[in-house]
């Protein structure tokens, strides 16, 4: 998933910014410009640990997770306090599962290199139809009037949710230089939240100008007995009408809410 055109961009902040001993380190210490937030956990709740989590958002007192790997992708509603599957769709092993949003009735799932969307039904998670987008698919989440999402670049497309048809791009950008790997998405309070591959930042992106706003650096958040095993922070749902925030990963063991400082 590695998205190759972004790199040139990360080999210029470091060359900037660090000695070149020091390179590995700085490709996943991304080097913010905007202000950086820290968090407190307000609670934590079990995450299934063989979820290799895609796609994460919150809707009438549950969880829907989205899960990727060809073979092993599947949409869960979960239960967020024993994190119980109540309700599975498994995708077909040609797809690999990634960002879920829920506009409406629906549930929309994007395919990582399929060019295909799937749409659910969201009450009994059986699918309706599909549509087509160019590229590759990473992150979902929605607006008031779009669905937005990432293709691993520092684009983000605001689709039409009836037509899914591209209404705008828009190039995220921090301290003038784009942010590449925007990953799972959350429309959070106004601001469009990313999660930032391969790194613990998650980026508040304004949606209009795509500036990053700040960043919220979630290091620490897993003990090391927890990371055992698990693979990148990837997952950021939010409960609007309780002002809850959740972020987990692939394959953490635990999702947690938490309280950006
Ligand atoms: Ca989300």
């Amino acid at each position: 998933m590695a998205a190759m055109p972004a790199m040139p961009v990360m080999i210029i902040r470091m060359l900037l910014l660090v000695p070149v001993a020091l390179v590995a380190v700085a490709a996943i210490q991304l080097p913010p410009r905007a202000p950086r937030s820290s968090y407190t956990v307000v609670h934590v709740y079990p995450h299934d640990r063989s979820a290799f989590t895609q796609g994460l958002e919150y809707a009438d007192g549950f969880v829907y997770e989205g899960t990727g790997l060809n073979g092993q992708s599947s949409i869960r509603k979960v239960k967020l306090e024993s994190g119980e599957v109540v309700q599975q769709h498994d995708v077909p092993a040609e797809h690999f599962g990634e960002g879920i949003t829920i506009w409406k009735s629906d549930l929309i799932e994007l395919t990582w290199r399929s060019q295909i969307a799937l749409v659910y039904d969201l009450a009994t998670l059986s699918q309706k139809r599909t549509f087509s987008y160019l590229g590759e698919g990473w992150g979902l989440t929605h607006d008031d009037t779009s669905l937005i999402m990432s293709d691993g670049s520092a684009a983000l497309r605001f689709l039409d949710p009836a037509t899914f048809a591209e209404r705008r791009r828009l190039v995220v950008t921090d301290g003038g230089l784009p942010v590449p790997h925007l990953n799972e998405l959350e429309v959070v309070r106004g601001e469009v939240y990313a999660n930032i591959w391969q790194t613990n930042f998650i980026a508040r992106i304004d949606p209009g100008s795509g500036v990053v706003i700040g960043w919220i650096d979630l290091t620490g958040l897993l003990s090391a007995a927890d990371s055992r095993g698990v693979d990148v922070m990837n997952g950021i749902a939010y409960d609007a009408a309780h002002d809850r925030l959740f972020v987990t990963g692939k394959l953490w063991p635990k999702l947690f809410e938490i309280k950006v400082k």
